[in-house]
């Protein structure tokens, strides 16, 4: 969002599929479908979802249109590459296991415009890096020191570049994955301060270094960790009010480069924390319209301007928040009340024209809603997944 160059903003176009309290669902048809074909030759088939916490939007081949990769319960990560208009698919099977949702990340790790794939379970980490064509994995054996769900964070928290994890465990010690592009170094970087709570931690280049630094907030206090390359220097600020659960957003909703928080509150009073390069300004926003699930509030830049927006759906209504860079210019869209269960919903630029879409996955269908984004309204369009798949 603050670099420019060739590659497509990631940054857009790479947030999970959705989060959220949302039961784990199977999605599409039942497996055993896919088999009926068996001994045929490829044959098109409609291709199911991953579980819940198993489908990640991103830029899987690096063309500026935000895909979805999906882990299937059978092995298979599937990939629905955006043509713009829908998705055409590819398969790959894969022989190492997935770590639970909370520990596995679809982010570009070895920076070559690209989003991988990561996964973490017991002492390996499995890394799914992506091609031209598919996925290459690489296995990488680790420490089983990870943190608890929620507390570990991907990250290029030495800046070389190479995304990074770091996991916080309760005693202050953060055990730090540094990644160099083929192999990891095992470091523990400390903290004397407490972690807030699993949705109020941020991981994110606050101040527009190239480094990536955590912020925790607790009670009344936001703790900045900011990295030097080779630990967190930690200031401890005052800083009350902070929205529920999932109602506080990282983004840079002032447009300066740099990264700020947003926090909602009931009644539509908000609070911005805009980071100023070494602190935080506080401002009391507002909107005037109410916020649906957690789940299914997003903060993104819904018209391309390079401000953060907010956009949060609620039955028949999206409530659509455009930051001017002091305030937002709020509008309610009216949208048919079809969406998928809370996991099934995410944004992304998915027809690469730099203003964030919804992406929708309902639960009876391997095509996706989109609702693409104008900038001032989303059309809503079905995209169909095209595509052979050789049955398993
Ligand atoms: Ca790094
Ligand atoms: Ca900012
Ligand atoms: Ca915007
Ligand atoms: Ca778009």
């Amino acid at each position: 969002m603050k670099k420019i160059n060739l590659k497509p903003d990631l940054k857009l176009i790479q947030h999970q599929w959705g989060r959220g309290l949302g039961l784990a669902t199977v999605i599409g048809i039942s497996l055993s479908a896919l088999n009926l074909g068996a001994g045929a030759m490829a044959q098109r088939v409609v291709a199911p979802w991953g579980e819940g916490g198993y489908n990640w939007i991103g830029d899987y081949n690096g063309d500026g249109k935000a895909d979805v990769a999906s882990a299937l319960p059978d092995g298979r990560i599937v990939v629905r590459r955006s043509t713009g208009r829908g998705f055409s698919i590819t398969a790959q099977p894969v022989s190492t296991p997935w770590g639970s949702r909370q520990y596995s990340w679809a982010r570009d790790f070895n920076n070559d415009g690209r989003t991988d794939l990561a996964t973490a379970r017991e002492g390996n980490l499995y890394l799914h890096l992506s091609t031209r064509t598919g996925f290459e994995t690489v296995s990488i054996a680790t420490e089983n020191r990870w943190g608890e769900p929620g507390y570990n964070w991907v990250g290029d928290f030495n800046g070389d570049g190479f995304l990074d994890i770091a996991s916080a465990l309760p005693n202050g010690d953060v055990v730090m994955r540094l990644f160099d592009g083929a192999a990891i170094q095992l470091e523990t970087w400390r903290v004397s301060t407490p972690w807030g709570g699993s949705e109020y931690n941020w991981a994110e280049d606050f101040d527009g270094d190239g480094v990536t630094d955590l912020v925790a907030a607790r009670d009344s206090n936001l703790y900045f960790h900011r990295s030097t390359k080779t630990e967190f220097e930690t200031e401890t600020i005052v800083s009350p009010g902070w929205g529920e659960s999932g109602y506080n957003w990282a983004g840079d909703f002032n447009g300066d480069g740099l990264m700020d928080l947003a926090s909602a509150f009931r009644g539509g009073a908000m609070k911005l924390r805009l980071f100023n390069g070494s602190g935080f300004d506080e401002e009391n926003w507002s909107v005037s319209t109410g916020w649906g699930g957690a789940a299914y509030s997003w903060a993104d830049d819904f018209n391309g301007d390079g401000l953060t927006d907010l956009a949060s759906a609620q039955e028949g209504n999206i409530y659509l928040h455009l930051s001017n860079g002091e305030q937002f210019d709020s509008s309610t869209v009216s949208t048919p009340n079809s969406w998928g269960q809370g996991r099934f919903n995410g944004t992304g630029d998915f027809n690469g024209d730099r203003k964030a879409d919804i992406g929708a996955a309902p639960p009876d269908s391997s095509d996706a809603i989109m609702r693409l984004s104008s900038g001032t309204t989303f059309e809503i369009t079905n995209w169909p997944t095209s595509g052979y798949l050789r049955p398993r």
